[in-house]
This record gives structure tokens, C-alpha cells and sequence, in this order.
């Protein structure tokens, strides 16, 4: 059983990585919330919706997000109803949307939402939301405090921002595949996917009881660094670590998940970088990780799996 820690594209890649190796009864793939909202009356949920559409094969990949071939009536239609156009549903995508509101409204959980729309959407895999309750991820910028799609997508992240919190975290439990993980005695491995640590796997990190999980876990946990030559491959993640005051380096993604994991895997790029990640007590594996097409996907699946087994070897050796 292998637990994938996942935000958007970044995550959605490495666990189709993962999902086109592994049979579907040993992974599980928990999704970061923080970035939902309501919009238009409609519980959007960004990132779980991005894994889906990835792992159903559905996905654009050149914009990451939403589906391919998309076409955009219903977007023209609301403006020309004067309604807010800054966040673009497309007119299949919207689908998603008015299903998981509905199935909402009669009192399914986030969870039960998305295990339905996976399995009409062909996915055998298992993913979950980090939680069935409402986080809110909260961007603090010098121009004011903000709604996470505020931030992201009105404002481009333009703004200067001093400080991420989770609105709801305290009262947020993890979801029940997510605790059925963490409590399972056939779990071998966690794997955290390089999506933005900050704005998408801190929130799941936050959860109450899950820090705590994984520094007393008894299995190996390996991350892949989402900055690769001191840069973010997609996303703010260089951008916020720079105006936080952070190292924008593969050592800065080794800092940070510092006590939290046993291996990095890092950008061939940034190999001069090792033996200092090494003197943190990790374990590294240097290879190629950007994701340009499903085979490197795939092989840096295989990189991830490949360095927590050397890592329960040197364990039990
Ligand atoms: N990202 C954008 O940059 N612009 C958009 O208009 C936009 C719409 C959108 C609609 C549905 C959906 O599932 C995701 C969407 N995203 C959009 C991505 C979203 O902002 C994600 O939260 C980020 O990509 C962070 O993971």
C-alpha cells in the first residue's frame, strides 16, 4: 500500500505515474482541499478535479488544469449576463461541478462525491480528498488577506505575500481513507508528489494528527522536489519561497520537509547539491524530473518507489 500525498498537476503527473504501475488496491492518492471555494453557487474543487481528469486520461495538458478539448459557450454567456469571467469553467468541466454541488446538497461527503465522479470517470485507483471538512486556504499578501483563487487566478499571484494559513484546519479531520492509510499495518510507503509545498502540501500536513503520524511513521517517506534549478517547473512555488524569506533550492524543499521524510528526489540539474541534502540525513536520488510525457511520468514513478525500497532495505539491513 503505497500513500501518494498529492496538490495539482505536479501531483496529478507523478500519480499517473504511480496509478500506470501500481494495481489499484495498493494506492491511494489524498488530494489537497485548501485550494476548493464556491463559485456561482458551485463547490469547485481544483486539485481533486486535476488528479481525476489526469488519471482518467481526460486532462489538457497543456494548460494542466480541466479537461481537453474544452470549449467555453457557457463562460461567453455569463459575460455577456455581466457575470465575473476571471475563473474559467468550461462547458464539460461544469459537469463535475453541478454533480459534486448536488450530491453535496443531499449530504454526501467530499469523499463519497469523489469516489462516485472517479469511478464514472473509469479511474480504478482510489483518490480522496485530504478531508470531508471545509479548509480554506488563505494567502496574506502586503496588499491585504485573500481567497486562495483570489490570489491565484485573479490576481495571478501578484501580490506580496507574507504569510499562507488554513482557515478551518483546527476543527479538520482527515478524510476516512486518509485515516484508514495512516492506521494500516500493509502501508509501505509515502510518497509526496512535487506539487507546491506551501499551497498544496502543507495544508494536508496540517491537518491535526497527521505531523505528528508522520514523524513517528515506521515507514519510509520520499518527496520529489517541485524546484528544479532554483525554479518552480509550474506555479508560484519559487515566487512565495523567495518573498517568505526561503532558500529557493532543492536543500530549501530537503529544509522544509526536514523530520518528515527519508529521500529527495532531485533534478539531475541540481546534483552539486546532494551531498549537502545527504549532510541533512536524507537519502537522494538524482534523476530527471520534469514530466514532459506519460513515460517520464512513469519513470520518475519508478525513481520515487526505487529510492523508499533502498531506504526499508537500509532499515532492516
Ligand atoms: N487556473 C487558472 O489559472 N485560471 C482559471 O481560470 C482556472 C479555472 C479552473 C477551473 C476548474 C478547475 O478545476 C481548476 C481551474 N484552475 C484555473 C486551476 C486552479 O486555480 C488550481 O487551484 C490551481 O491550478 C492550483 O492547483
Amino acid at each position: 500500500m503505497i500513500l501518494v500525498l498529492a496538490g495539482g498537476v505536479g501531483g496529478a503527473k507523478l500519480a499517473q505515474g504511480l496509478a500506470s504501475q501500481l494495481p489499484p488496491e495498493e494506492l491511494l492518492i489524498v488530494v489537497n482541499t485548501g485550494d476548493d471555494f464556491i463559485h456561482l453557487g458551485l463547490h469547485i474543487s481544483p486539485d481533486v478535479d486535476t488528479v481525476m481528469y489526469w488519471l482518467a486520461g481526460l486532462n489538457d495538458r497543456i494548460r494542466g488544469w480541466g479537461l481537453a478539448g474544452e470549449t467555453w459557450n457557457f463562460m461567453t454567456a455569463l459575460g455577456r449576463l455581466g457575470d465575473p469571467t476571471w475563473f474559467r469553467l468550461g462547458d464539460s468541466d461544469l459537469a463535475t461541478h453541478v454533480v459534486r454541488t448536488q450530491r453535496l446538497a443531499c449530504s454526501e461527503t467530499l469523499s463519497e462525491v469523489t469516489r462516485h465522479l472517479s469511478r464514472q470517470l473509469g479511474i480504478a485507483h482510489h483518490v480522496a480528498p485530504m478531508s470531508d471538512d471545509s479548509v480554506r486556504t488563505i494567502i496574506h499578501t502586503t496588499d491585504g488577506t485573500l481567497a486562495f483563487q483570489d490570489y491565484f487566478v485573479r490576481l495571478r499571484c501578484a501580490p506580496t505575500v507574507t504569510a499562507v494559513s488554513f482557515d478551518g484546519i483546527e476543527k479538520a479531520a482527515p478524510s476516512p481513507a486518509f485515516i484508514a492509510a495512516m492506521a494500516d499495518p500493509h502501508l509501505r510507503t509515502i510518497v509526496i508528489c512535487p506539487s507546491n509545498p506551501l499551497l498544496s502540501i502543507d495544508p494536508i500536513l496540517s491537518i491535526p494528527g497527521v505531523l505528528q503520524w508522520l514523524r513517528q511513521r515506521r515507514v519510509p517517506a520520499v518527496a520529489v522536489s517541485p524546484i528544479v534549478g532554483g525554479q518552480a517547473i509550474k506555479g508560484p512555488a519559487a515566487k512565495i519561497l523567495r518573498e517568505l524569506g526561503r532558500d529557493v533550492s532543492v536543500l530549501g524543499i530537503a529544509e522544509h520537509y526536514r523530520g518528515l521524510i527519508d529521500g529527495l528526489v532531485i533534478d539531475a540539474i541540481d546534483e552539486i547539491t546532494a551531498p549537502a541534502i545527504e549532510g541533512l540525513g536524507l537519502s537522494v536520488t538524482v534523476t530527471n524530473t520534469v514530466m514532459a510525457n506519460l513515460d517520464d511520468q512513469k519513470a520518475l514513478a519508478s525513481v520515487a518507489l526505487a529510492l523508499a525500497a533502498q531506504i526499508a532495505d537500509g532499515a532492516h539491513a
